[in-house]
């Protein structure tokens, strides 16, 4: 592929296009991968995710001004799938972002749902490849922590940043959609607010009650994103989970288990399109929802019956 060729040299319009196609779940994917994937594996993938409004787009404007100070060229994934129905978000996040617009150590992309947000995962897993592959040695990937889909994205991260702010009740929340489990570093941002203190308290009294078996303290950072306090810090903390990485086998086996779910996520939407295009294909198939329609049969008997003529 004449594209991945100007990619792997520099050429950042091609990088765009190829991400376009990924996003699109383009058939040329498995080729673009084929050819991609030797150049891969070397940059540090960290999600920043947390619910709406808590400063997660903030945060990664700071640590990119941090970052390109040191010279390290960073990669930009923002996930929003609330964006279609509201449109602010998305707009905010590049207005916020794009100081660094001109900047060819920065890549930033915003990526809202198409369709599923299955696709959605892909789309930020592939990307992230893509920007490896470029040379950029760190990816953020933003997204939003409130569901199963997200916490899927998290888990494409090498490096979880669970974001929350003082005083909103949220941190409870977030506790019970089950995504503590994921975090590697606790933020609490906005500690320029009431309250922040008191919301430290409460995260390390839940990761006490949580992460017993764990051989890793999540460490809990204070940041102020709106003047940029604390993000040294937070900073320092990812080197030493990346550092925590390094040692003995961890890295390998959180690579392992990403690629587990990568090729799980592949076999699905293979088998998924294989049986589905069939089906619609198939005359039989539209008696057959005649028949669910008139009552004589239910769908879970009509799949069944479907199944085992597969078979
Ligand atoms: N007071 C205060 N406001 C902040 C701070 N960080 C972000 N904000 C504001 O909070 C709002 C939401 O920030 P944003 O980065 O878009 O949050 P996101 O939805 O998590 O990406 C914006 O109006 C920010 O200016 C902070 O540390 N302190
Ligand atoms: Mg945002």
């Amino acid at each position: 592929m004449e594209l991945v060729e100007r990619m792997l040299k520099g050429d950042r319009l091609a990088l765009a296009k190829l991400i376009t196609l990924v996003e699109n779940r383009s058939p040329e994917i498995s080729n673009i991968m084929a050819r991609l994937y030797p150049h891969t594996g070397k940059a540090h993938v960290i999600g920043i995710t947390g619910a709406p409004g808590v400063g997660k787009s903030s945060l990664v404007d700071k640590i990119i001004a941090s970052l390109r100070k040191k010279d390290i060229k960073i990669g930009v994934i923002a996930v929003d799938p609330s964006s279609p129905f509201s449109g602010g978000a998305l707009l905010g996040d590049r207005i916020r972002m794009q100081s660094h617009a001109t900047d060819p150590g920065v890549f930033i992309r915003s990526m809202a749902c198409r369709g599923h947000l299955g696709g959605l995962a892909f789309a930020t897993q592939d990307t992230a490849l893509l920007l490896d592959a470029f040379g950029y040695e760190i990816i953020l990937i933003e997204t939003v922590g409130v569901g199963q889909s997200e916490i899927s994205i998290a888990q494409a991260a090498d490096t979880t940043v669970l974001v929350t702010m003082p005083s909103t009740g949220d941190t409870i929340q977030v506790m019970k959609a089950g995504i503590m489990e994921i975090g590697d570093i606790f933020v609490v941002n906005k500690a320029d607010q009431e309250g922040a203190d008191k919301t430290v308290v409460e995260l390390e009294t839940m990761l006490m009650l949580g992460t017993q078996t764990r051989d890793w303290t999540p460490p809990i950072v204070k940041t102020i994103a709106s003047n940029g306090e604390g993000i040294e810090e937070l900073w320092d903390r990812i080197q030493g989970h990346k550092k925590f990485l390094s040692q003995d086998s961890r890295l390998k086996e959180r690579h392992i288990a990403q690629i587990k779910g990568e090729i799980h996520n592949i076999i699905a939407e293979k088998l998924e399109k294989r049986i589905w295009d069939g089906l619609l294909n198939d005359a039989r198939f539209a008696q057959l929802l005649e028949k669910i329609e008139s009552r004589e049969l239910d769908p879970y008997t009509a799949v069944e019956a479907l199944w085992e003529a597969l078979k």
